[in-house]
């Protein structure tokens, strides 16, 4: 009888030292959290500003942050999420390089316990409002929306809406939210006017050595035919004016360029005459993202759409506008990246 009592004791014993060990730690609502994040790359100026805003915010709360760069690899993302569960972090945060392919993680996820919030790109996958407590992002089919109405407002001021005009696309990676949905936002306006049309889409994957190389093929294709190109991200769109003055036209003379992205290089490019537009969309989503989280701790239900913050500073119509613009080097002195 003795040595069932004792044996009781130490099962009792070793159970409490779990408990309050384990517990009170867990739900000390001081106690630095573990946050693990996914980032896609560094694969332009935006994604690098991106990077530094989600340190940045993790960094002034005290948190510890386990930062994987993914190098645009959906199996390297994985992989990391998967290290992020057996590691025990408390908060996982990641932004998906494509839309596809996340199902088994995002359930390995869900069975660990491990709250989610999603930034910049999203997922597609059945039921995934369940996987996850918030998505933040900008609105990128508006994105897409706003480049085509710049265009078509351009087109009006300078005198040429009736002509037909010649546009190719650099899209961004493909399966990916910004690339599909700028798509599709771009693609809404100009089917409104017959004269507006899209005869070479390529995938530039957001960055600017790829932008040129497709570029440069377009101009093999099609040189001095060519009126307009619209590149999903700013980066291609430099990449798209090196081809387009190596080729020997000028750009944002001879071809109209459109980006999206509002990085400092665009701005730079619009005050030397070679770009013509560029739309905001925002990098700066770490103190989003820390909020989200914060709110989470707190036991807060999150709206599973975040928008992101961003400038409304109309379309940059410095060439057409300079005297609207006068400003734009004071401008593009207060941007952060
Ligand atoms: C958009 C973001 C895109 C940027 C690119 O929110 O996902 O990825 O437009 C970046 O510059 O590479």
């Amino acid at each position: 009888m003795k040595k069932v009592i004792s044996v009781l004791l130490v099962l009792v014993m070793s159970l409490t030292v779990v408990g309050c060990g384990g517990d009170s730690k867990k739900d000390d609502p001081n106690r630095p959290l573990k946050i693990g994040f996914a980032q896609i790359g560094s694969e332009s100026d935006w994604r690098v500003g991106n990077t530094v805003s989600i340190r940045e915010a993790v960094a002034a709360e005290g948190w510890e942050l386990i930062f994987v760069d993914a190098n645009q690899m959906q199996e390297n993302q994985i992989a990391a999420l998967r290290d992020f569960i057996t590691q025990g972090v408390d908060y996982i945060g990641f932004a998906p390089v494509v839309e596809t392919g996340w199902d088994a993680v995002m359930k390995e996820i869900k069975d660990a316990g491990i709250p989610v919030v999603m930034l910049d790109r999203n997922i597609d996958m059945p039921n995934r409002d369940d996987y996850y407590a918030t998505w933040i992002g900008a609105n990128f089919v508006d994105e897409g929306e706003r480049a085509a109405k710049w265009l078509v407002s351009y087109l009006e001021h300078v005198g040429r809406d009736g002509e037909n005009i010649n546009v190719v696309e650099l899209q961004g990676t493909v399966g990916s939210s910004p690339a599909i949905d700028r798509q599709t936002g771009f693609n809404n306006i100009i089917s409104q006017h017959s004269n507006i049309n899209i005869s070479l889409s390529q995938t530039g994957n957001f960055e600017t050595e790829l932008g040129k190389t497709v570029m440069e093929s377009f101009l093999q294709q099609q040189g001095s035919d060519i009126d307009v190109v619209f590149a999903h991200n700013d980066g291609m769109a430099i990449g798209a004016i090196q081809a387009i003055r190596e080729y020997g036209l000028n750009p944002g003379e001879d071809i109209i360029i459109i980006g999206i992205d509002a990085v400092k290089l665009a701005f730079e490019a619009i005050i030397a005459g070679d770009m013509n537009a560029t739309i905001e969309c925002s990098p700066l989503l770490g103190p989003q993202f820390v909020a989200a989280i914060k709110d989470l701790r707190a036991g807060k239900t999150l709206q599973k759409i975040t928008w992101s913050n961003w400038t409304d500073f109309d379309d940059l119509l410095y060439k057409v506008y300079p005297d609207r613009f006068s400003s734009v080097r004071e401008f593009v002195a207060t941007r952060v990246y």
